[in-house]
Protein backbone atom coordinates (compact mmCIF):
# COMPACT_ATOMS: atom_id res chain seq x y z
CA UNK A 1 0.00 0.00 0.00
CA UNK A 2 1.04 3.70 -1.16
CA UNK A 3 0.08 6.37 0.98
CA UNK A 4 1.38 10.67 2.38
CA UNK A 5 0.68 9.69 5.78
CA UNK A 6 0.52 6.31 7.88
CA UNK A 7 -1.55 7.38 11.09
CA UNK A 8 -1.13 4.58 13.93
CA UNK A 9 -3.76 4.69 16.65
CA UNK A 10 -7.76 5.42 16.28
CA UNK A 11 -8.46 7.02 19.06
CA UNK A 12 -9.71 10.75 18.62
CA UNK A 13 -6.12 11.91 17.94
CA UNK A 14 -5.34 9.64 14.95
CA UNK A 15 -8.62 10.01 13.48
CA UNK A 16 -9.33 13.65 14.22
CA UNK A 17 -5.85 13.98 11.78
CA UNK A 18 -6.71 11.49 9.10
CA UNK A 19 -10.37 13.64 8.76
CA UNK A 20 -8.28 16.69 8.13
CA UNK A 21 -6.09 15.26 6.39
CA UNK A 22 -8.32 13.80 4.30
CA UNK A 23 -10.63 17.19 3.55
CA UNK A 24 -7.03 19.09 2.26
CA UNK A 25 -6.81 16.45 -0.21
CA UNK A 26 -4.06 14.71 1.97
CA UNK A 27 -3.76 10.71 1.35
CA UNK A 28 -3.39 8.69 4.92
CA UNK A 29 -4.28 5.31 6.17
CA UNK A 30 -5.25 4.51 9.45
CA UNK A 31 -4.18 1.48 11.39
CA UNK A 32 -5.90 0.82 14.62
CA UNK A 33 -5.16 -2.33 16.65
CA UNK A 34 -8.52 -3.12 18.20
CA UNK A 35 -12.27 -3.63 16.46
CA UNK A 36 -14.58 -0.43 16.27
CA UNK A 37 -16.41 -1.77 18.64
CA UNK A 38 -14.02 -2.38 21.55
CA UNK A 39 -12.49 1.56 20.98
CA UNK A 40 -16.59 2.71 21.13
CA UNK A 41 -16.81 0.66 24.98
CA UNK A 42 -14.28 2.86 26.12
CA UNK A 43 -15.41 5.42 28.37
CA UNK A 44 -12.95 8.34 29.22
CA UNK A 45 -12.96 12.31 29.09
CA UNK A 46 -16.17 14.06 29.42
CA UNK A 47 -14.91 17.60 29.22
CA UNK A 48 -14.36 19.51 25.79
CA UNK A 49 -12.82 22.80 25.70
CA UNK A 50 -14.50 24.98 22.63
CA UNK A 51 -10.98 25.05 20.74
CA UNK A 52 -11.37 20.98 19.99
CA UNK A 53 -15.14 21.99 19.75
CA UNK A 54 -14.03 24.21 16.94
CA UNK A 55 -11.36 21.98 15.48
CA UNK A 56 -14.35 19.05 15.24
CA UNK A 57 -16.31 21.68 13.59
CA UNK A 58 -13.66 22.19 10.50
CA UNK A 59 -12.82 18.48 10.51
CA UNK A 60 -16.67 18.36 9.61
CA UNK A 61 -18.01 15.90 12.43
CA UNK A 62 -18.89 18.71 15.08
CA UNK A 63 -22.33 18.68 14.14
CA UNK A 64 -23.84 16.42 16.78
CA UNK A 65 -21.39 17.54 19.88
CA UNK A 66 -22.89 21.35 19.00
CA UNK A 67 -26.48 19.77 19.30
CA UNK A 68 -26.47 17.45 22.22
CA UNK A 69 -22.96 18.63 24.50
CA UNK A 70 -23.95 21.19 27.38
CA UNK A 71 -22.19 23.75 27.56
CA UNK A 72 -21.16 24.35 31.18
CA UNK A 73 -20.24 27.73 32.54
CA UNK A 74 -19.11 26.64 35.96
CA UNK A 75 -18.43 24.01 37.95
CA UNK A 76 -18.09 22.71 42.25
CA UNK A 77 -15.96 22.12 44.76
CA UNK A 78 -16.81 20.93 47.47
CA UNK A 79 -14.10 21.00 50.51
CA UNK A 80 -14.03 21.81 54.31
CA UNK A 81 -18.14 21.56 54.80
CA UNK A 82 -18.65 23.87 52.33
CA UNK A 83 -19.76 23.73 48.44
CA UNK A 84 -17.76 26.93 46.57
CA UNK A 85 -18.60 27.00 43.31
CA UNK A 86 -16.14 28.39 40.44
CA UNK A 87 -17.76 30.62 37.58
CA UNK A 88 -15.64 30.22 34.58
CA UNK A 89 -17.92 32.56 32.78
CA UNK A 90 -16.37 35.39 34.91
CA UNK A 91 -13.33 34.58 35.84
CA UNK A 92 -12.09 33.09 32.34
CA UNK A 93 -13.60 36.44 30.41
CA UNK A 94 -16.84 35.01 28.97
CA UNK A 95 -15.29 31.07 28.35
CA UNK A 96 -17.06 28.12 29.31
CA UNK A 97 -16.67 24.17 28.93
CA UNK A 98 -18.64 21.62 26.42
CA UNK A 99 -19.85 18.28 28.21
CA UNK A 100 -19.80 15.24 25.79
CA UNK A 101 -18.42 12.15 25.75
CA UNK A 102 -15.13 10.79 24.56
CA UNK A 103 -16.95 7.49 23.28
CA UNK A 104 -19.86 9.93 21.45
CA UNK A 105 -17.23 12.01 20.11
CA UNK A 106 -15.04 8.93 18.70
CA UNK A 107 -18.37 7.70 17.10
CA UNK A 108 -18.98 11.29 15.35
CA UNK A 109 -15.18 10.92 13.81
CA UNK A 110 -15.56 7.13 12.96
CA UNK A 111 -18.67 8.25 11.33
CA UNK A 112 -17.14 11.00 9.19
CA UNK A 113 -14.23 9.09 7.90
CA UNK A 114 -17.18 6.69 6.76
CA UNK A 115 -18.78 9.17 5.14
CA UNK A 116 -16.05 10.32 2.94
CA UNK A 117 -14.25 7.08 2.62
CA UNK A 118 -11.51 7.15 4.74
CA UNK A 119 -8.92 4.01 4.51
CA UNK A 120 -9.39 3.02 8.91
CA UNK A 121 -7.50 -0.51 8.86
CA UNK A 122 -9.45 -2.64 12.03
CA UNK A 123 -7.69 -5.34 14.25
CA UNK A 124 -4.06 -4.44 12.72
CA UNK A 125 -1.47 -6.90 14.78
CA UNK A 126 2.21 -6.32 15.39
CA UNK A 127 2.78 -3.01 13.70
CA UNK A 128 6.50 -2.14 13.44
CA UNK A 129 8.16 1.43 12.15
CA UNK A 130 10.47 1.28 9.43
CA UNK A 131 13.56 3.84 8.22
CA UNK A 132 12.02 6.43 10.44
CA UNK A 133 14.74 8.43 9.78
CA UNK A 134 15.15 8.17 5.52
CA UNK A 135 13.04 10.01 2.87
CA UNK A 136 10.66 6.79 2.74
CA UNK A 137 9.84 5.50 5.98
CA UNK A 138 7.20 2.22 6.00
CA UNK A 139 5.24 0.25 8.40
CA UNK A 140 4.61 -3.29 8.52
CA UNK A 141 1.50 -5.12 10.26
CA UNK A 142 -0.39 -8.66 9.83
CA UNK A 143 -4.00 -8.37 8.97
CA UNK A 144 -5.97 -11.68 9.57
CA UNK A 145 -2.92 -13.72 9.67
CA UNK A 146 -1.91 -11.59 6.28
CA UNK A 147 1.85 -9.70 6.58
CA UNK A 148 1.08 -6.29 5.04
CA UNK A 149 3.32 -2.96 4.35
CA UNK A 150 2.21 0.80 4.10
CA UNK A 151 4.63 2.93 2.21
CA UNK A 152 4.62 6.46 3.20
CA UNK A 153 6.21 9.70 3.72
CA UNK A 154 4.92 10.77 7.49
CA UNK A 155 4.45 7.65 10.11
CA UNK A 156 2.19 9.47 12.62
CA UNK A 157 2.04 8.08 16.23
CA UNK A 158 -1.34 8.36 18.04
CA UNK A 159 -1.15 4.64 19.35
CA UNK A 160 -2.08 5.99 23.21
CA UNK A 161 -0.04 5.19 26.08
CA UNK A 162 0.83 1.83 25.38
CA UNK A 163 0.91 1.91 21.66
CA UNK A 164 4.42 0.89 19.86
CA UNK A 165 5.33 4.18 18.11
CA UNK A 166 6.68 6.29 21.24
CA UNK A 167 8.74 3.30 21.62
CA UNK A 168 10.27 3.21 18.35
CA UNK A 169 12.16 6.16 19.05
CA UNK A 170 16.04 5.33 20.39
CA UNK A 171 16.82 5.45 24.17
CA UNK A 172 19.25 7.69 23.97
CA UNK A 173 16.98 10.13 22.06
CA UNK A 174 13.92 9.99 23.87
CA UNK A 175 14.10 12.23 27.33
CA UNK A 176 11.14 11.16 29.39
CA UNK A 177 9.52 12.80 32.41
CA UNK A 178 7.32 11.09 34.76
CA UNK A 179 5.57 11.14 38.24
CA UNK A 180 2.87 8.58 39.21
CA UNK A 181 0.61 8.81 42.03
CA UNK A 182 -0.10 6.64 44.45
CA UNK A 183 -3.81 6.64 43.58
CA UNK A 184 -6.17 5.91 40.30
CA UNK A 185 -9.92 6.87 39.92
CA UNK A 186 -12.67 4.20 40.17
CA UNK A 187 -15.28 5.21 37.69
CA UNK A 188 -19.14 4.41 37.35
CA UNK A 189 -21.21 5.15 34.43
CA UNK A 190 -24.79 4.39 35.48
CA UNK A 191 -28.54 5.16 33.77
CA UNK A 192 -29.61 7.55 35.95
CA UNK A 193 -30.32 11.45 36.85
CA UNK A 194 -27.01 13.33 37.42
CA UNK A 195 -26.91 14.71 41.14
CA UNK A 196 -25.92 18.15 39.78
CA UNK A 197 -26.44 19.81 36.46
CA UNK A 198 -22.62 21.04 36.64
CA UNK A 199 -19.79 18.77 38.03
CA UNK A 200 -18.62 18.38 41.52
CA UNK A 201 -15.37 17.84 42.56
CA UNK A 202 -14.70 16.67 45.81
CA UNK A 203 -11.93 17.01 48.56
CA UNK A 204 -12.47 14.52 51.10
CA UNK A 205 -10.44 13.29 54.16
CA UNK A 206 -11.80 9.85 52.65
CA UNK A 207 -10.07 10.73 49.31
CA UNK A 208 -11.59 12.79 46.14
CA UNK A 209 -14.68 12.23 44.28
CA UNK A 210 -16.35 13.62 41.19
CA UNK A 211 -19.56 14.19 40.20
CA UNK A 212 -19.88 14.05 36.15
CA UNK A 213 -22.39 13.47 33.62
CA UNK A 214 -22.94 13.09 29.76
CA UNK A 215 -26.57 13.53 29.53
CA UNK A 216 -29.95 14.50 31.43
CA UNK A 217 -30.00 10.65 31.93
CA UNK A 218 -26.39 9.53 32.36
CA UNK A 219 -24.01 10.05 35.21
CA UNK A 220 -20.57 9.42 35.56
CA UNK A 221 -18.97 9.33 39.09
CA UNK A 222 -15.93 8.85 40.17
CA UNK A 223 -14.08 8.00 43.16
CA UNK A 224 -10.07 8.11 44.60
CA UNK A 225 -8.79 4.79 44.98
CA UNK A 226 -5.71 3.53 46.30
CA UNK A 227 -3.11 2.19 43.05
CA UNK A 228 -3.05 -1.47 44.14
CA UNK A 229 -6.90 -1.59 44.43
CA UNK A 230 -9.08 -3.90 42.02
CA UNK A 231 -12.57 -3.00 40.02
CA UNK A 232 -13.31 -6.69 41.62
CA UNK A 233 -13.57 -5.32 44.91
CA UNK A 234 -16.06 -2.92 44.59
CA UNK A 235 -19.46 -3.92 44.19
CA UNK A 236 -21.95 -0.82 42.65
CA UNK A 237 -23.47 -1.02 46.33
CA UNK A 238 -19.79 -0.85 47.60
CA UNK A 239 -19.15 2.23 45.37
CA UNK A 240 -22.45 4.01 46.24
CA UNK A 241 -22.24 4.30 50.30
CA UNK A 242 -18.41 5.40 49.79
CA UNK A 243 -19.48 7.82 47.22
CA UNK A 244 -21.99 9.09 49.31
CA UNK A 245 -19.77 9.69 52.60
CA UNK A 246 -17.42 11.42 50.17
CA UNK A 247 -20.06 13.92 49.24
CA UNK A 248 -21.81 16.66 51.52
CA UNK A 249 -24.65 15.57 53.04
CA UNK A 250 -27.37 17.11 51.21
CA UNK A 251 -25.89 16.17 47.69
CA UNK A 252 -25.56 13.01 48.57
CA UNK A 253 -29.13 13.19 49.84
CA UNK A 254 -30.48 13.79 46.57
CA UNK A 255 -28.26 11.66 44.41
CA UNK A 256 -30.25 8.48 42.79
CA UNK A 257 -28.16 5.25 42.61
CA UNK A 258 -28.38 2.63 39.94
CA UNK A 259 -26.59 -0.40 38.67
CA UNK A 260 -23.20 0.67 37.05
CA UNK A 261 -22.92 0.31 33.03
CA UNK A 262 -19.49 0.52 33.11
CA UNK A 263 -16.85 0.32 35.73
CA UNK A 264 -13.45 0.91 35.55
CA UNK A 265 -9.95 1.80 37.58
CA UNK A 266 -7.55 4.57 35.90
CA UNK A 267 -4.27 5.44 37.35
CA UNK A 268 -2.66 8.08 37.89
CA UNK A 269 -0.01 9.21 36.36
CA UNK A 270 1.83 12.57 34.88
CA UNK A 271 4.22 11.77 32.11
CA UNK A 272 6.06 13.76 29.29
CA UNK A 273 8.20 12.34 25.87
CA UNK A 274 10.53 14.23 24.20
CA UNK A 275 11.30 15.56 21.57
CA UNK A 276 7.36 14.44 19.85
CA UNK A 277 9.51 14.18 16.34
CA UNK A 278 11.67 11.57 15.46
CA UNK A 279 12.89 11.56 11.60
CA UNK A 280 9.35 11.00 9.93
CA UNK A 281 8.14 10.07 12.95
CA UNK A 282 5.56 12.74 14.64
CA UNK A 283 4.28 11.52 18.40
CA UNK A 284 0.60 13.16 19.04
CA UNK A 285 -1.95 12.39 22.07
CA UNK A 286 -1.60 9.95 24.78
CA UNK A 287 1.60 8.40 22.46
CA UNK A 288 3.58 11.45 24.19
CA UNK A 289 1.88 12.96 26.93
CA UNK A 290 -0.70 11.55 30.04
CA UNK A 291 -2.03 13.46 32.54
CA UNK A 292 -4.18 12.40 35.81
CA UNK A 293 -7.77 13.30 34.71
CA UNK A 294 -8.20 15.58 37.18
CA UNK A 295 -8.07 18.97 34.90
CA UNK A 296 -9.66 17.32 32.41
CA UNK A 297 -6.76 18.38 29.87
CA UNK A 298 -5.43 14.56 28.18
CA UNK A 299 -7.95 14.60 25.06
CA UNK A 300 -7.69 18.49 25.15
CA UNK A 301 -4.06 18.36 24.90
CA UNK A 302 -4.32 15.57 22.29
CA UNK A 303 -6.70 17.85 20.16
CA UNK A 304 -4.06 20.89 20.36
CA UNK A 305 -1.39 18.32 18.85
CA UNK A 306 -3.64 17.53 16.07
CA UNK A 307 -4.19 21.59 15.47
CA UNK A 308 -0.09 21.96 15.20
CA UNK A 309 0.09 18.62 13.06
CA UNK A 310 -2.45 18.93 10.78
CA UNK A 311 -1.54 22.59 10.08
CA UNK A 312 2.69 21.79 9.45
CA UNK A 313 0.85 18.90 7.44
CA UNK A 314 -1.07 20.97 5.05
CA UNK A 315 1.51 23.16 4.86
CA UNK A 316 3.96 21.22 4.30
CA UNK A 317 1.25 19.62 0.88
CA UNK A 318 0.23 22.34 -0.12
CA UNK A 319 3.13 25.49 -0.17
CA UNK A 320 5.65 22.84 0.28
CA UNK A 321 6.47 24.81 3.63
CA UNK A 322 8.41 22.46 6.01
CA UNK A 323 9.10 25.17 8.95
CA UNK A 324 5.49 23.72 11.02
CA UNK A 325 7.08 19.88 10.78
CA UNK A 326 10.21 21.14 11.89
CA UNK A 327 8.63 23.23 14.99
CA UNK A 328 5.95 20.88 15.75
CA UNK A 329 7.99 19.22 18.54
CA UNK A 330 8.65 22.74 19.83
CA UNK A 331 5.35 24.47 19.84
CA UNK A 332 3.08 20.73 21.14
CA UNK A 333 5.38 20.29 23.64
CA UNK A 334 5.23 24.34 25.30
CA UNK A 335 1.46 24.04 25.50
CA UNK A 336 1.74 20.30 26.89
CA UNK A 337 3.52 21.23 29.62
CA UNK A 338 1.15 24.06 30.98
CA UNK A 339 -1.29 21.34 30.84
CA UNK A 340 0.77 19.19 32.70
CA UNK A 341 1.34 21.87 35.15
CA UNK A 342 -2.26 22.54 35.65
CA UNK A 343 -3.43 18.67 36.40
CA UNK A 344 -0.65 18.60 38.83
CA UNK A 345 -1.82 21.59 40.62
CA UNK A 346 -5.70 20.38 40.58
CA UNK A 347 -4.59 16.99 41.40
CA UNK A 348 -2.16 18.08 44.30
CA UNK A 349 -5.00 20.82 45.40
CA UNK A 350 -8.15 17.83 45.65
CA UNK A 351 -6.62 14.18 46.40
CA UNK A 352 -5.55 12.43 49.65
CA UNK A 353 -2.24 11.78 49.45
CA UNK A 354 -1.72 8.77 52.40
CA UNK A 355 2.39 10.45 52.35
CA UNK A 356 1.35 13.72 53.14
CA UNK A 357 2.36 14.60 56.92
CA UNK A 358 0.32 17.01 58.80
CA UNK A 359 1.84 20.28 57.62
CA UNK A 360 1.10 19.06 54.30
CA UNK A 361 -2.93 18.68 55.38
CA UNK A 362 -2.67 22.20 56.04
CA UNK A 363 -0.88 23.58 53.51
CA UNK A 364 -3.48 21.63 51.42
CA UNK A 365 -6.34 23.46 52.80
CA UNK A 366 -4.78 27.19 52.63
CA UNK A 367 -4.60 26.87 49.43
CA UNK A 368 -8.37 26.27 48.32
CA UNK A 369 -8.96 28.65 50.92
CA UNK A 370 -6.75 30.98 49.12
CA UNK A 371 -8.62 29.84 45.94
CA UNK A 372 -11.76 31.22 47.07
CA UNK A 373 -10.79 34.72 48.65
CA UNK A 374 -8.81 35.74 45.71
CA UNK A 375 -10.32 36.89 42.23
CA UNK A 376 -7.02 36.37 40.97
CA UNK A 377 -6.26 32.77 42.05
CA UNK A 378 -10.12 31.46 40.54
CA UNK A 379 -9.28 33.50 36.90
CA UNK A 380 -6.05 31.63 36.94
CA UNK A 381 -8.13 28.27 37.38
CA UNK A 382 -10.64 29.73 35.05
CA UNK A 383 -8.46 30.16 32.06
CA UNK A 384 -6.82 27.08 32.54
CA UNK A 385 -10.05 24.90 32.68
CA UNK A 386 -11.43 26.30 29.72
CA UNK A 387 -8.01 25.72 27.69
CA UNK A 388 -5.21 27.83 27.07
CA UNK A 389 -5.49 29.50 23.72
CA UNK A 390 -3.37 27.31 21.03
P1 LIG B 1 -6.20 6.83 22.81
O1 LIG B 1 -7.59 7.28 23.01
O2 LIG B 1 -5.55 5.98 23.82
O3 LIG B 1 -6.17 6.10 21.39
C1 LIG B 1 -5.04 5.39 20.94
C2 LIG B 1 -5.51 4.31 19.98
O4 LIG B 1 -4.37 3.59 19.49
C3 LIG B 1 -4.66 2.19 19.48
N1 LIG B 1 -3.39 1.44 19.55
C4 LIG B 1 -2.80 0.90 18.47
N2 LIG B 1 -3.14 0.90 17.20
C5 LIG B 1 -2.32 0.23 16.33
N3 LIG B 1 -1.19 -0.42 16.73
C6 LIG B 1 -0.82 -0.42 18.03
N4 LIG B 1 0.27 -1.07 18.41
C7 LIG B 1 -1.64 0.26 18.96
N5 LIG B 1 -1.56 0.45 20.30
C8 LIG B 1 -2.65 1.17 20.64
C9 LIG B 1 -5.56 2.00 20.70
O5 LIG B 1 -6.35 0.82 20.58
C10 LIG B 1 -6.40 3.28 20.67
O6 LIG B 1 -7.59 3.11 19.92
O7 LIG B 1 -5.22 8.09 22.58
P2 LIG B 1 -5.55 9.52 21.89
O8 LIG B 1 -6.26 9.33 20.59
O9 LIG B 1 -4.28 10.28 21.92
O10 LIG B 1 -6.60 10.22 22.87
C11 LIG B 1 -6.26 10.58 24.17
C12 LIG B 1 -7.47 10.49 25.11
O11 LIG B 1 -8.07 9.22 24.95
C13 LIG B 1 -7.10 10.75 26.59
O12 LIG B 1 -6.17 11.79 26.69
C14 LIG B 1 -8.33 11.11 27.44
O13 LIG B 1 -9.25 10.05 27.48
C15 LIG B 1 -7.92 11.51 28.88
N6 LIG B 1 -9.07 11.81 29.75
C16 LIG B 1 -9.68 13.05 29.71
N7 LIG B 1 -9.24 14.00 28.86
C17 LIG B 1 -9.88 15.22 28.79
O14 LIG B 1 -9.42 16.08 28.02
N8 LIG B 1 -11.01 15.51 29.53
C18 LIG B 1 -11.53 14.59 30.40
O15 LIG B 1 -12.58 14.86 31.02
C19 LIG B 1 -10.84 13.32 30.55
N9 LIG B 1 -11.31 12.38 31.40
C20 LIG B 1 -9.58 10.82 30.62
C21 LIG B 1 -10.71 11.15 31.45
C22 LIG B 1 -9.01 9.54 30.68
C23 LIG B 1 -9.54 8.60 31.54
N10 LIG B 1 -8.93 7.31 31.52
C24 LIG B 1 -9.65 6.09 31.50
C25 LIG B 1 -7.49 7.18 31.31
C26 LIG B 1 -11.24 10.22 32.30
C27 LIG B 1 -10.63 8.95 32.38
C28 LIG B 1 -11.23 7.97 33.37
C1 LIG C 1 -15.64 12.82 33.11
O1 LIG C 1 -16.81 13.21 33.03
O2 LIG C 1 -15.30 11.68 32.77
C2 LIG C 1 -14.61 13.73 33.67
C3 LIG C 1 -14.94 15.05 33.94
C4 LIG C 1 -13.99 15.92 34.49
C5 LIG C 1 -12.71 15.45 34.74
C6 LIG C 1 -12.37 14.13 34.46
C7 LIG C 1 -13.32 13.27 33.93
O3 LIG C 1 -11.80 16.28 35.29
Amino acid sequence: MQTRVCIIGGGPSGLLLSQLLHLNGIDNVLLEKHSRAHVLARIRAGVIEHGFAQLMQEAQCGERMQREGQVHHGFYIAHDGRLDRVDLHKYSGGGSVIVYGQTELTRDLYEARDRLGGVVIHEAEDVQLHDLTGDRPYVTFRQGGQAQRVDCDFVIGADGFHGVSRKAIPAGVLREYEKIYPFGWLGILSRTPPVSPELIYVKHERGFALCSLRSPTLSRYYIQVPATDKVENWSDEAFWEELKRRLPAEVAARLVTGPSIEKSIALARSYVAEPMQYGRLFLAGDAAHIVPPTGARGLNTAASDIYYLSRALIAYYKQGDARGLETYSEKALARVWKAQRFSWWMTRLLHRFPEHSPYEEKLQAAELAYLFSSERALASLAENYVGLPY
